[in-house]
């Protein structure tokens, strides 16, 4: 029985292409940036995103930390959503390893940070307060349903960011499947920020790596921080290798999984035991089970016990993620699977 696993992006494994490449790469000692294919992967990321350099780093974790670590010194605050990845889950990276203040304001629904609440956030010059260095904003957003944030309201962002002299990080570790939603190049959606890291190991499943890319200057520094979080590697041209392919080959098909997330959506919100708070914008299905009598031990047991695997992400909030190696009968085994299991936990819980 093939399981159906829907818990991320992250579990897509490498396509024979990638692999064949891997086998093949021409590699040398990146930390000495001898390495062809690292260089090879920073040249194309960099011209993809519309910056002037890029840093190949082993996770988007990994990315996020070495930009917060580049703009921002100890004591100084980081704006960002309380609903961000880098506010939840990255281990408190930025307050740990960096001694960064991290100054969470409300995520919007659709991901957004009100421009009201960053103009609000940002510290007046008073010995008391820490300074203001560094907007953070994500895209698409992760826990707001892989919401897509467009050009309009990230320009909106970069003016205020340049009107109080602040910079503004972009955790684009899905930024292609925003691009794909929108149907625009990823530049547009890049244009004005200081720096943004991208993921190659999500829907464009390469199986390491993400890329840090900003201007020459900060990609410099930011080299420097990478090594100090142990993140340089050394023939990291096989990974590198499988991550051009990544972005060769495995962009455009992003437009297969939001379809599927729809398909999958459509299918939820036809059943009575679910509801689905908004319908997709990329790869991301967010729903509840209404049954509060069911927990979620239950309801994961009863649906991987049947080959569906998917992540509870909350008060009976589940996420389910389309991506490569998921076709659309697979999504309508999904939903076969969720009827029986809310018939069968129905008969358990009255
Ligand atoms: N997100 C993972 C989990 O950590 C939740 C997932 O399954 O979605 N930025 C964003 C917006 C992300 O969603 C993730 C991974 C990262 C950064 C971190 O990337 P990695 O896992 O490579 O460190």
């Amino acid at each position: 029985m093939k399981i159906i696993d829907l818990r991320s992006d992250t579990v897509t494994l490498p396509t024979e292409a990638m692999r064949k490449a891997m086998a093949e790469a021409e590699l040398g000692d990146d930390v000495f940036g001898e390495d062809p294919s690292v260089n090879r992967l920073q040249e194309v990321a960099a011209e993809r995103m519309g910056m002037e350099a890029a840093l190949f780093v082993p996770s988007g974790t990994m990315a996020n930390l070495v930009c917060a670590l580049t703009h921002c010194g100890r004591g100084e605050e980081a704006i960002v959503g309380n609903q961000a990845h880098m506010f939840i889950y990255e281990a408190g990276g930025m307050a740990a390893v960096g001694g960064i203040h991290p100054h969470a304001i409300a995520n919007q629904s659709d991901g957004t940070l009100a421009i009201d609440d960053i103009r609000n956030a940002v510290r007046t010059d008073n010995v008391h307060f820490p300074r203001s260095r560094l907007i953070c904003l994500e895209n698409t957003h992760n826990r707001c349903e892989g919401a897509v944030l467009g050009p309009d309201y990230l320009q909106s962002v970069v003016a205020l960011a340049r009107e109080k002299s602040l910079r503004i990080h972009l955790d684009g570790a899905r930024i292609f499947n925003a691009s794909i939603a929108l149907g625009c190049q990823v530049r547009n959606l890049t244009h004005g920020m200081d720096s943004v890291s991208f993921c190659l190991s999500k829907g464009l499943s390469a199986p390491v790596g993400s890329l840090v890319c900003g201007s020459k200057d900060f990609v410099r520094e930011a080299r420097r921080r990478r090594k100090l979080l142990g993140g340089g590697m050394r023939q990291a041209g096989v990974l590198a290798a499988a991550g051009i392919v990544a972005l060769q080959q495995m962009v455009d098909r992003l437009a297969e999984d939001h379809e599927n997330a729809r398909r999958l959506a459509a299918g939820i919100q036809s059943m009575s035991a679910f509801r689905l708070a908004n319908p997709p914008q990329t790869n991301m299905v967010y729903a509840e089970w209404l049954d509060g009598n069911v927990s979620a031990d239950q309801f994961l047991a009863e649906t991987n016990h049947r080959g569906l695997r998917f992540l509870v992400t909350g008060h009976r909030r589940f996420r389910m993620v389309t991506h490569y190696g998921i076709n659309a009968s697979d999504i309508d085994r999904a939903l076969a699977i969720l009827a029986d299991v809310s018939r069968q936990l129905g008969r358990i819980s009255h």
